[in-house]
């Protein structure tokens, strides 16, 4: 079975969002992304991850793989059907790609680690001043669209909804209607309802 170390509402919360889209049961392992430990166990999450970092996925034959977009695309790609990723080669496959960037890069990497991770106030109001023209290009292509590529929900949605969450979360301005609309249309699907319902229990007893 399929392993994935997650932290509750970190940016793991895509991949399991994508595992439970495509109907993957997997066994979810718990890591403090703080202390590097991991539930139920002594070690260090470091001597098994050398980056420190969820999401990590520990495929059937034990090999790891880090890094959302690629763990995303490796989970659509277990099952084709779903849809979670347009076919390689189709242009659409590589649009996913294309969102899959951004949104890890210019929505999560530039916004949220320099407000969470010991940055100084320059740093943060250096970020602050960018992410609302990265939320509005989102804001402005998913005007008229319901998902980030072609008609359906795809792994790109799936990382989008959780850097929405955090920006909303974090007080960014996310009144734009299509992106109202997008959170909301979303949220009514049952696996991402499911696993955002899973991961708040969990993010609640992780700070009790
Ligand atoms: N580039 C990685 C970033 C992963 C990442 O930053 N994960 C955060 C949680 S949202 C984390 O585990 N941080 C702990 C750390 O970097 O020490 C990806 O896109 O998967």
């Amino acid at each position: 079975m399929l392993q994935l170390y997650f932290f509750p509402m970190a940016c793991s919360l895509a991949c399991r969002i994508a595992l439970m889209e495509a109907g993957i049961e997997a066994d979810y392992r718990q890591v403090d992304i703080f202390t590097k430990k991991v539930s139920g166990s002594a070690g260090d999450y470091r001597s098994i991850a050398p980056k420190g970092a969820v999401p990590m996925l520990v495929l059937e034959d034990g090999q790891t793989l880090t890094e959302n977009a690629a763990v995303l695309q490796y989970i659509a790609d277990l099952r084709p059907e779903s849809g979670l990723a347009p076919p390689p080669g189709k242009l659409d496959r590589y649009r996913v790609q294309e969102w899959l960037s951004f949104v890890g890069t210019e929505l999560h990497k530039a916004f949220l680690f320099p407000m969470f991770w010991y940055a100084n106030d320059a740093a943060k109001a250096s970020a602050r001043e960018r992410i609302d023209g990265n939320v509005a290009v989102v804001a402005a292509h998913l005007d008229g669209r319901s998902f980030l590529v072609g008609e359906r929900f795809t792994v790109a949605d799936a990382h989008l909804t959780w850097a929405l969450l955090l920006l909303r979360f974090s007080g960014i301005d996310l009144s734009a209607p299509s992106l109202v609309a997008y959170l909301e249309r979303v949220q009514q699907r049952p696996a991402v309802r499911n696993a955002i319902g899973i991961e708040m229990e969990l993010r609640r007893k992780a700070v009790a």
